[in-house]
C-alpha cells in the first residue's frame, strides 16, 4: 500500500530488539534438527500455536527455552543474518541489537561463540549493503548482581576484538521485583569503562523503576517506559530531558501491558513532546518486524505522515550513531 511504501521508505533505526527474539520457529526447528536438540513441541505450527502470552514471564518461558537451539557460531550468524535481511527490507538503516549471553553461557555456550557469530554478521552487512549495527550486550535481572559481574568479566577481554560493534549495555527479563537498584554498582563500573547504557523499565514495572533506571543507573534511553505515565513529574522531566523511550507497540499488545493498540500511550506521549521511539523487541514472538510495528500504531493510532516521520527521525537522533552519521541519514 502507499502507507506502507511510505512508511519503509524513511530512514529508520531499530533499537530496541533481542536478537534471541528474532529466532523464528522455522529456525528454531531447523536449528534443533542440526544441533540434536530435542524440542517439546511437535511441529513448527504447534510452537506457534503456544505463542499466547498472558504477561511478560509467559513470553520469557518460551523465549529461553527457544534459544536452546542456540549451540555454534554458525547458529548465531544465522540467526543474525536472517534480522538483519528482514530489518533491511523494512526500510532499517542502523540496528542497535540486544544479545544475553547469560541465557547460552549458563548452557555451556562461550561468551566468545556468541559474540563471534552475531558480530560476523553485522560486519558482513556492513561491508556488503552499508547497513550499520552495534551491539547491546544485556544483564538478566532475575539473575543475580554477582552473575551479571561475573558476565561482564567474561566479556571483557573480547572487548578490543569487538570495538566497532559492542557499543553499550543494557538490562532486560523479568522486570517486577528486579529494580535497577539492583544493579547500580554494575552499571557503575560499566559507565566507568565507557560503554553507553540502556535498561528495560516501566514496562510492567511501575514508574519509579524508570526514574531510578535514570537517577541510579544513569541511562541514556530507557526500553519500553510506557508505565512513566503514571507520575507525571516523571514525565515532564523525560520530555525536558529529551530522554528517548523505546516503545514496542506489538510487544505490549502481545504481552497484554496494554488491552488494545488504540489504547496504547505512545501518541499521546508523542504528542506531548516526549521523544519517541518504535520497535519491534521480540517479533518473532510478538507478530511483526519495525515496518508492521509502525503500520500497525498509524492505523490504530491515526498517525499522521508527519508523526511517522518524526518517530523514524527521532530513532535516528536517540541512536548511539555519530552525530555525522545521523546527519547523513535523517
Ligand atoms: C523482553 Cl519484552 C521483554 N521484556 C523484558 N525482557 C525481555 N527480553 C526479551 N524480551
Ligand atoms: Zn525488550
Amino acid at each position: 500500500t502507499e502507507l506502507e511504501n511510505f512508511v519503509r521508505s524513511l530512514p529508520k533505526a531499530e533499537l530496541h530488539l533481542h536478537i534471541e527474539g528474532t529466532l523464528e520457529p522455522e529456525l528454531i526447528f531447523a536449528l534443533a534438527a542440526r544441533n540434536g536438540v530435542a524440542l517439546p513441541y511437535a511441529s513448527v505450527q504447534a510452537l506457534r500455536a503456544a505463542y499466547q502470552f498472558t504477561n511478560l514471564q509467559s513470553f520469557l518461558d518460551l523465549y529461553y527455552a527457544g534459544a536452546s537451539v542456540l549451540l555454534a557460531e554458525r547458529d548465531f550468524y544465522d540467526m543474525t543474518m536472517a534480522y538483519l535481511r528482514r530489518a533491511q527490507a523494512d526500510g532499517v538503516v542502523h540496528a542497535e541489537i540486544m544479545f544475553d549471553p547469560q541465557t547460552h553461557t549458563v548452557r555451556g555456550v562461550p561468551m566468545e561463540t556468541v559474540f563471534a557469530g552475531i558480530a560476523r554478521a553485522l560486519r558482513e552487512m556492513r561491508d556488503t549493503t552499508g547497513m550499520s549495527g552495534c551491539l547491546l550486550m544485556s544483564f538478566l535481572r532475575h539473575l543475580s548482581e554477582q552473575d551479571a559481574f561475573d558476565t561482564l568479566d567474561a566479556a571483557l577481554p573480547l572487548r578490543a576484538q569487538y570495538a566497532d560493534v559492542w557499543t553499550g549495555i543494557g538490562l532486560d527479563s523479568g522486570e517486577r521485583g528486579n529494580p535497577p537498584e539492583k544493579f547500580q554498582r554494575v552499571y557503575a563500573r560499566c559507565r566507568e569503562l565507557g560503554f553507553r547504557l540502556v535498561a528495560h523499565a516501566g514496562e510492567e514495572g511501575p514508574a519509579a523503576y524508570v526514574r531510578d533506571a535514570l537517577d541510579l543507573l544513569h541511562v541514556e534511553r530507557i526500553d519500553h517506559g510506557v508505565r512513566s505515565e503514571d507520575d507525571p513529574a516523571l514525565i515532564q522531566r523525560l520530555r525536558e530531558q529529551r530522554i528517548p523511550l523505546t516503545v514496542c507497540p506489538l510487544s505490549n499488545l502481545k504481552l497484554c501491558v496494554v488491552d488494545s493498540l488504540n489504547q496504547h500511550n505512545l501518541a499521546r506521549l508523542l504528542r506531548q513532546g516526549l521523544c519517541i521511539t518504535i520497535n519491534s523487541d521480540d517479533p518473532a514472538y510478538f507478530g511483526g518486524y519495525l515496518l508492521e510495528n509502525y503500520l500497525a500504531s498509524a492505523k490504530a493510532l491515526n498517525l499522521s505522515r508527519e508523526e511517522l516521520a518524526t518517530l523514524a527521525e527521532n530513532s535516528l537522533h536517540a541512536s548511539f550513531l555519530p552525530a555525522a552519521r545521523k546527519q547523513e541519514l535523517v
